[in-house]
């Protein structure tokens, strides 16, 4: 139902205030520093639409509408805690733009490409990319959702224990997750959001006892490190591909620390026994061959961390990788 894509809709996230450490802001820019956007060009013939300078989104400030809140709050003096959830107003206003850029690039036929930034970007991108294709003629079917992670992301702010917004994204975009409160996430309609039967899970190994509550109580399809040790991570994508089905535009949403920390070790929160860099380019590659992707996420690069020599130049390597092979790269 799509034809070959051609057009690349990029949108570059400095954002890190979906979580505490500070630069995963910079990962889209190490990654174009390496030439990503280029060769995209020139190795993989896209043309490219969008703003191709990174973005800092960590510049916003929200408004100050409760001073004596504020005051009494001890963690930020601007945005409060809101049911546990740290920098609330800012994740929300910051994922409400990068939802209206990445739905302009979908509803206009692109791939919408981002770079991020810490995962809270994919209620942003998601949203977006769910809106277009609901509106788009050339897709009969709503979005589904690959998320590839060492965790789960579904906290709902209750069951979180960090309150970090980037272990709550995929609570919010499937509605397990809804807040009415004005400025906080009220922006996200029905039309921005996803079914919980769309949503594919692949390389978890570190997901948190209420996430797994939440997995198991809406049946929601999941593949952890442990299927992939089984079955190998080609079944396992046939699997996952089988259950979205043909003629269903998908989004993948590619957190780096999915990957063996040996691979990417430049992340906030790196958990080992994780995916090998070719099981982690298979699972993009299997993802573009179906003809069906609509958009892709690459998050969590954060070239302030290392534990080893070489590591920051490893991980945005592996994350080249990741995206070229997404978009279609293939060796012959
Ligand atoms: N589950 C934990 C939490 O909610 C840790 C989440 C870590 N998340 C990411 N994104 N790095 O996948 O805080
Ligand atoms: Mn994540
Ligand atoms: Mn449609
Ligand atoms: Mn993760």
């Amino acid at each position: 139902f799509l034809s070959k894509p051609t057009e690349l809709g990029v949108t570059l996230v400095g954002f890190s205030g979906g979580q505490s450490r500070p630069g995963t802001d910079a990962g889209p820019e190490v990654l174009t520093q390496a030439g990503l956007l280029t060769q995209l060009e020139s190795d993989l013939g896209y043309t490219l639409h969008g703003d191709t300078h990174v973005r800092n989104f960590n510049a916003y400030q929200p408004t100050v509408t409760d001073r004596d809140n504020a005051l009494s709050n001890s963690s930020t003096i601007d945005d409060p805690d809101v049911r546990g959830m740290k920098n609330p107003r800012s994740v929300s206003a910051v994922t409400e733009q990068i939802s209206e850029l990445v739905y302009a690039q979908a509803r206009a036929g692109r791939l919408a490409l981002t770079l991020g930034g810490d995962h809270s970007i994919a209620i942003g991108t998601v949203s977006g990319i769910a809106r277009a294709i609901r509106e788009r003629a050339d897709t009969p079917n709503d979005l589904a959702l690959i998320w590839v992670d060492a965790h789960a992301d579904i906290n709902t702010p209750e069951t979180s224990d960090s309150g970090n917004i980037h272990g709550m994204p995929v609570s919010f975009l499937t509605g397990l997750a809804t807040s009415s409160t004005s400025g906080i996430f009220d922006w996200l309609q029905p039309h921005h959001k996803i079914s919980t039967t769309k949503l594919v899970y692949i390389a978890l190994r570190d997901v948190d006892a209420g996430e797994k509550r939440i997995l198991r109580e809406n049946n929601i399809r999941a593949y952890s490190m442990h299927d992939i040790d089984r079955h190998g991570i080609g079944a396992v994508m046939d699997a996952a591909l089988a259950y979205i089905g043909t003629n269903t535009p998908i989004h993948l949403s590619f957190d780096v620390d999915a990957l063996d920390p040996m691979w990417a070790p430049s992340t906030g929160t790196p958990v080992r026994g994780g995916l090998t860099l070719r099981e982690g380019d298979f699972i993009c590659e299997a993802v573009a061959e179906t003809g069906q992707c609509v958009g892709f996420d690459l998050v969590e690069v954060n070239p302030s961390l290392s534990q080893s020599e070489g590591g920051v130049g490893d991980t945005v390597r592996a994350g080249v990788s990741l995206v070229r092979c997404g978009l279609g790269d293939t060796l012959l």
